[in-house]
């Protein structure tokens, strides 16, 4: 296949609740969708995962526009014989942008999976055709507000909970949810590297909880301190923004800087690099799941088919969509038994509503080949 047009278009969606973490707080989501069409008639659909201000990544959503624009759809467009398969190696030459590399190759996958008629979780070898799903808490005004988001969530049917911390919410907010819920709460926090080496120490008090996983607590370069806190820690060290390759993961684990990994597609640069960083954690026992950027709908189907893989043993951040948003660009994704579908139409498996898309939509460009 032959790429055709590239469409960018920007959405914004209101989050039902204000998400706060330890880089910043935000009340909506803008999201950019890349829309590819084939000559024999192939359509499919990317999301790139890039937030408004590079405070969690380095790649922001402006930018990645623009490397899409310029450099990445061009690039695929000057191919006549265009496969998925081969994106990865063809986007190469450009260094990073990881997010933007991350959408078109979605859009590429989908439009030809469609083609093909296969899903994208058949494409990638899924084993489950629906999974266990968590939640991510961010930081809140209040404990009382944080217990009560809490209870809100397991009375939903979350078996998996996240709590986002930073210095001066960590021990008293965990010990609380801990201790309001019971020890079977399967519970995990997320510090988005809002600590230094010099905080191991305080750190190893999360021991006491029993928690899954503590994730990303140092700067992402700042492997070495990752490798010192899990030295010290009973509680398994998790890498989210440390790990932008299957590169990185191999360093990571043959470092012991973490045991688990946790997996976001548009941070490693697609869906086909998140295969791989699943199949070398698979081949060496270590535990990974699927992490969320607070997808749309379509950016939530395809990770649902990734979270399918074998290897993905903990439940990811792929919420309900009634956690993010009142309403989606797609059919929203309603929670089972703590459980999702993983989607099984060709392609991602599911498309954006029209009149949905429209009213969200606050820009539209179309690049022509
Ligand atoms: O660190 O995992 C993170 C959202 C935006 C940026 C970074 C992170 C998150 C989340 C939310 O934790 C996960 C979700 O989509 O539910
Ligand atoms: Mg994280």
């Amino acid at each position: 296949m032959r790429i055709h047009s590239v469409e960018l278009r920007e959405v914004a969606l209101p989050l039902v609740t204000p998400f706060r973490t330890s880089v910043g707080s935000q009340d909506d989501r803008n999201a950019l969708l890349v829309k590819v069409t084939t000559t024999d008639g192939g359509v499919g659909w990317g999301e790139c995962v890039a937030e408004d201000d590079p405070y969690y990544f380095p790649e922001y959503l402006s930018g990645e526009r623009e490397v899409i624009q310029r450099w990445l759809a061009p690039t695929l467009a000057a191919v006549t014989d265009l496969r998925a398969a081969q994106v990865p190696g063809l986007l190469r030459p450009v260094r990073a942008h990881t997010m933007a590399k991350s959408a078109i190759e979605m859009a590429v996958l989908d439009a030809e999976l469609r083609v093909l008629g296969v899903s994208l979780a058949q494409h990638l070898g899924a084993v489950n055709s629906s999974v266990p799903v968590g939640v991510s808490v961010g930081i809140t005004d209040t404990l009382d507000a944080l217990v009560e988001a809490v209870a809100g969530y397991l009375e939903e049917g979350y078996g998996r909970v996240k709590l986002k911390i930073e210095p001066g919410w960590d021990l008293e907010p965990v010990r609380l949810v801990r201790e309001s819920f019971g020890d079977d709460l399967a519970l995990q926090v997320d510090a988005n590297t809002a600590y230094g080496p010099s905080d191991i120490p305080h750190l190893r008090r999360l021991d006491e909880f029993g928690l899954v996983l503590i994730e990303q607590p140092f700067a992402p370069d700042d492997l070495d301190s990752h490798r010192r806190l899990a030295a010290r820690l009973d509680t398994p060290v998790c890498l989210d923004e440390s790990i932008r390759s299957a590169r990185d993961a191999a360093t990571a684990l043959r470092m012991e800087a973490c045991s688990i990994i946790n997996i976001k597609p548009g941070r490693v640069g697609g869906y086909l690099e998140s295969r791989r960083i699943h199949d070398l954690c698979t081949s060496t026992g270590v535990p990974v799941w699927c992490g969320g950027m607070l997808e749309t709908g379509l950016g939530r189907a395809a990770n649902l088919a990734l979270a399918a893989l074998p290897g993905f043993t903990l439940p990811g951040d792929i919420s309900a969509t009634a956690r993010y948003y009142a309403r989606d660009i797609t059919a929203p994704f309603v929670l089972d038994n703590g459980r999702l579908r993983v989607p099984d139409g060709p392609g991602i498996g599911i498309e954006p509503d029209p009149a949905s898309l429209e009213a969200a939509t606050t820009s539209v460009e179309v690049l022509t080949y």
